[in-house]
């Protein structure tokens, strides 16, 4: 075989046929969005909604050549994103493989900068600052938006946001970056951008505002209320999932394409995107490409946050204890698809408004095939992820529902009693351990171990469950499921006895 082909502007017109690619001149894009936090999910979703619609309008005019995207890292976590995208020349490889095994394959063209904030924080500002820069959209992960567990508003107390507040143009959060760019917008008479979040938040739009004018208000009040006035924040349900890649990908494109690309993504097919429409400075015609514009939101974010990523959650916890590594594992053991298809219908579904246009039912069982897909190897380590902030949106809203309208809460509390478990052992109930990440590791660690003596300790962690253990009926609940786990770390066992009194009752 020919030694791979770098994958790189200079090589696109060189690759393979059947290894789709953009048509459009990317040397005409200018950057009209700027976006913080570009990982594999950024790259299945948004710049590929982007790149279809470059592809299919065509980038002739200036008004569509004006929607490029301009990659931020704000970490020394992001260095290797920044070097391998900045020798592709911005350009990856999406893998989209569906459950029958059959793959697509897209080189993706809408990225055409990156930048990296802590090596200098003035060009990130000035680049969002730029006349250009119409949307600055973010995807951060649940924990990166700073809320005060406790109040619900900034965390005034985080070193960082401490920090951005006295060093308002050497910023380190995403907030002090927005508010100097913001600022200096302001003072060069230039339209606010829109900020536009990409996170699984509930209301992800109206957290960014409260979060960024909370943080704003400290360094500066008056620049706090324009931001309040003149920015937009619109709220939006996103949805693709998107595995970590893997280094059979990477071969995968050499063998099959004879291509080096250092870091492509996998995806499944799906893709949704429900936006609400309000944008300061406009937006990309992303209708044209299948994204849903409405009025109101809130009720495909619930749907998606308190079926799918709740979901994976419930799957991703008692699946990494017993001993699963992927999702479509999970689901191809009946007794744990039996159990996500009740958690859905006996807690979830309950509590949950309807969707206009959306048959609830039907939704469920896409979510089963999606889950089941066995093409994409989603890992249960990268589901539990930051359980931590995970958790107070996928799943405890649901278990708060229901015990205020008397619902069942059984599936969920046999879930926090194995997270428990989890968190004290870092291991599976054979031992093996268990790769865990998350900002709370230790706490979690700590409280877990010491629900021997204090069987409530681990539900106590207030930044997670807030009051929820001083709820009598769930304390009781999830003691019940904490002593079934003591008893034996099979949670088999224990889902088979959830399932027999769902049944029964
Ligand atoms: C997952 C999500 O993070 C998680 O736990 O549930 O990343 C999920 O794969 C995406 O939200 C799918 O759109």
């Amino acid at each position: 075989m020919n030694t791979p082909l770098a994958l790189n502007q200079a090589n696109l017109s060189r690759l393979p046929d059947h290894l789709s690619r953009p048509t459009y001149d990317r040397g005409r894009l200018t950057t009209g969005i700027v976006h913080v936090g570009v990982g594999g999910f950024h790259r299945s979703h948004e710049a590929f909604y982007t790149d279809q619609l470059l592809e299919s309008d065509g980038v002739e005019s200036d008004a569509a050549a004006r929607w490029g995207i301009c990659g931020v890292g704000l970490r020394q976590s992001d260095r290797k994103m920044a070097t391998i995208l900045k020798q592709q020349d911005y350009l990856y490889t999406l893998i989209v493989k569906h459950p029958d095994g059959k793959i697509e394959t897209r080189v993706i063209g809408s990225i055409v900068d990156f930048l990296m904030g802590c090596d200098d924080p003035a060009v990130v500002i000035d680049r969002m600052a730029d006349p250009a820069t119409k949307i600055v959209s973010l995807s951060i992960t649940e924990g990166g938006y700073n809320v005060d567990a406790e109040t619900g508003e900034f965390d005034a107390s985080n070193p960082g946001a401490r920090h951005d507040v006295n060093h308002p143009s050497q910023p380190k959060l995403v907030f002090g970056y927005l508010t100097a760019a913001l600022r200096k917008r302001r003072d060069n008479g230039l339209p606010a951008f829109t900020v536009q979040s990409c996170d699984n938040i509930q209301h992800n739009g109206d957290l960014t505002r409260k979060m960024l004018v909370g943080f704003a208000r400290l360094q500066d009040p008056e620049l706090a209320a324009w931001i309040e006035a003149d920015v937009r924040f619109p709220n939006a349900m996103v949805d693709r999932i998107t595995p970590v890649t893997t280094d059979a990908d990477i071969e995968f494109l050499r063998t099959e394409f004879n291509v080096d690309d250092q870091w492509p993504v996998v995806c499944e097919p799906f893709c949704q995107w429900v936006i609400e429409d309000h944008f300061s400075a406009g937006r990309p015609d992303w209708q044209n490409v299948g994204v849903q514009f409405c009025p109101n939101v809130t009720p495909y974010e619930e749907m998606k946050l308190r079926l799918l990523n709740a979901g994976h959650s419930v799957l991703g916890i008692l699946g990494s204890v017993y001993g699963y590594q992927t999702i479509d594992e999970c689901v191809r053991d009946d007794l744990f698809g039996e159990y996500l298809r009740q958690f859905f219908d006996v807690e979830a579904t309950p509590v949950l408004d309807a969707v206009e246009g959306i048959d609830l039912d039907e939704y469920k069982a896409t979510l089963i095939e999606r889950f089941g897909n066995p093409n994409v190897k989603d890992h249960l380590s990268r589901i539990c992820l930051e359980s931590s902030s995970k958790l107070p949106v996928f799943l405890i809203p649901t278990i708060r529902e229901n015990l205020a309208t008397g619902g069942s809460v059984q599936f969920a509390a046999l879930v926090i009693a194995a997270w428990c478990y989890y968190s004290a052992n870092h291991a599976d109930r054979h031992g093996q351990p268990l790769d865990v990440h998350d900002g709370l590791k230790q706490s979690l660690h700590d409280a877990a171990q010491s629900s021997g003596e204090d069987r409530l300790a681990f539900l106590r962690i207030q930044q997670v469950f807030g009051d929820l253990a001083d709820n009598e009926r769930f304390a009781q609940t999830y003691t019940e499921m904490l002593n079934r786990m003591e008893r034996t770390a099979d949670v088999t066992e224990h889902m088979q006895a959830v399932l027999h009194d769902a049944r029964n009752s």
